[in-house]
């Protein structure tokens, strides 16, 4: 049997009940075959591919909290630190009534690989909660982030591992967090990303996914021929990563005519108002039918349904498997030239397999949605030298980070001879930088 087929089997073996974990390990494993059969004796036998898909540490806690009517709550939480050969955990919390243990694996696995495409000196960790911040005060979100933070605190540092924001974790969350953090350790240090600008954020974090997913896209579109300008893009969630993907791509001449939340969509002719979304969205925290409300040009649709309008350019920023295989032939069917992943895994092995067969140029989420940690990375330069860099500094090093990853993963697919494949392409070139340091740091 071939190394990766007993990696996987022994995967599936020992990861029972964690399907989006095995279907992370599957696609980036189905598509190293050709790196792994040229050097299978060498990574056998310092067991490569059996750490590379068990983490470090996975670490389990109960956290309990008071809700505003004196009801006590306790929910699950976690951090997995997966892969520090290249530099400390790096990677998001993630606040969903969906999480457990598989998903948080799968979002690590992948944060491992993505981490190291950045070409910045981050291992890769994910952690979060199966609390729903939905529907909850103030109060209560902070006396839930307090709670998690009293047993996070000892796993974590500036050096060991920084967590930041994923989805339900976004600055009102990290501020609580980092606030509580300081308090019990009595530390002014780096230690989360994502921070508020007034206490060590990042200029341009807020933005730098959305906006990074952008910049690659227009790349991936002006190697193959064709130009952002004057497309229409579909784009599917409402949160940082969709929002942000919105304002850049209207930004840079293009039309998004869709976005979505859990329960329902937004198809938007004219364009969708950015403004608008923001007002529904970060401030009043509201569904979208409130953005329809506020727009004449808006239809508002209950369920699913994005992926149905005509479109050129396809963004999944929601959630993981969120497009589906015939959601992809119908984006086929109506013309779709690209699909780049602002979510992770948003897309499903057979999507992903009919798009690469009808010619759509694909890129993966660890490529195209990591211009986020990648400015998390910043972020930590930053508050190690203890200075603050510009709006403009930051997105011109963001946008040059995004241009060189797209150059990577469309190199190593060639030099494998899978040109154009770029899931192949992110996984050969994620993977080759952190199997080097592993090899070269022995067997821990
Ligand atoms: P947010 O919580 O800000 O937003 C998530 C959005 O997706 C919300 O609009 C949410 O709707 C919607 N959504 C969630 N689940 C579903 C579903 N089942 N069907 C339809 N819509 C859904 O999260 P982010 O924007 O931060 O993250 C989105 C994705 O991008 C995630 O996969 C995350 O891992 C990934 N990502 C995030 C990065 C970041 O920096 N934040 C960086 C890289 C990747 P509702 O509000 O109704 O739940
Ligand atoms: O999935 C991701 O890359 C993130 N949620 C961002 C992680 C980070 O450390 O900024």
């Amino acid at each position: 049997m071939s190394y990766v087929d007993e990696i996987l089997e022994r995967v599936a073996k020992e990861n029972p009940g964690q399907p989006e974990f095995l279907q992370a390990v599957t696609e980036v494993l189905e598509s190293l075959r050709p790196v792994i059969s040229r050097n299978e004796d060498l990574y056998r036998r310092d067991a490569i591919l059996e750490r590379l898909t068990t983490p470090e540490r996975s670490i389990l806690f109960r956290v309990p909290w008071i809700d505003d009517s004196g009801k006590v709550h306790v929910n699950n939480g976690y951090r997995v630190q997966f892969n520090s050969a290249i530099g400390p955990y790096k990677g998001g919390l993630r606040f969903h009534p969906s999480v457990n243990l598989g998903v948080i694996k799968f979002l690590g696995f992948e944060q491992v690989l993505k981490n190291s495409l950045t070409g910045l000196p981050i291992g890769g960790g994910k952690g979060g909660s199966d609390f729903d911040p939905k529907g909850k005060s103030d109060r209560e979100v902070m006396a839930f982030c307090q709670s998690f933070m009293t047993e996070l605190y000892r796993h974590i540092g500036p050096d060991t591992d920084v967590p930041a924001g994923d989805s339900g974790v976004g600055g009102r969350e990290i501020g609580y967090l980092y606030g509580y953090y300081q308090r019990i350790c009595n530390r002014y240090e780096g230690v989360l990303t994502g921070k508020g600008l007034t206490f060590g954020g990042s200029k341009a974090r807020t933005e730098a996914t959305g906006y990074g997913l952008l910049y690659l896209t227009e790349e991936m579109l002006r190697c193959n021929g064709h130009t952002l300008s004057g497309k229409t893009i579909a784009v599917s969630g409402a949160g940082n990563v969709a929002t942000y993907a919105i304002e850049k791509a209207e930004q840079l001449g293009a039309k998004v005519v869709t976005c979505s939340d859990s329960t329902g969509w937004i198809y938007d002719p004219e364009g969708i108002d950015v403004a608008l979304l923001k007002d529904v969205k970060e401030v009043r925290r509201a569904r979208l039918t409130e953005y329809a409300k506020a727009r004449p040009s808006a239809v508002y649709h209950e369920g699913r349904g994005v992926w149905t309008v005509k479109c050129d350019i396809a963004l999944p920023c929601a959630t993981q498997n969120e497009l589906h295989l015939e959601d992809a032939q119908a984006l086929v069917a109506n013309g779709v030239i690209a699909v780049a992943e602002g979510a992770n895994m948003p897309t499903t092995l057979d999507a992903t397999k009919y798009f690469q067969d009808h010619n759509v140029l694909f890129c993966p989420g660890k490529a195209s949605n990591a211009g986020g940690v990648a400015t998390s990375a910043l972020e930590m330069s930053q508050n190690s030298e203890r200075l603050s860099w510009t709006f403009e500094e930051v997105d011109a090093k963001l946008k040059g980070i995004m241009v060189n990853i797209f150059h990577n993963l469309d190199d190593a697919a060639k030099e494998y001879g899978m040109a154009g494949n770029y899931v192949a392409g992110a996984n050969i070139a994620g993977f080759l930088k952190v199997v080097n340091a592993m090899l070269a740091q022995g067997i821990v």
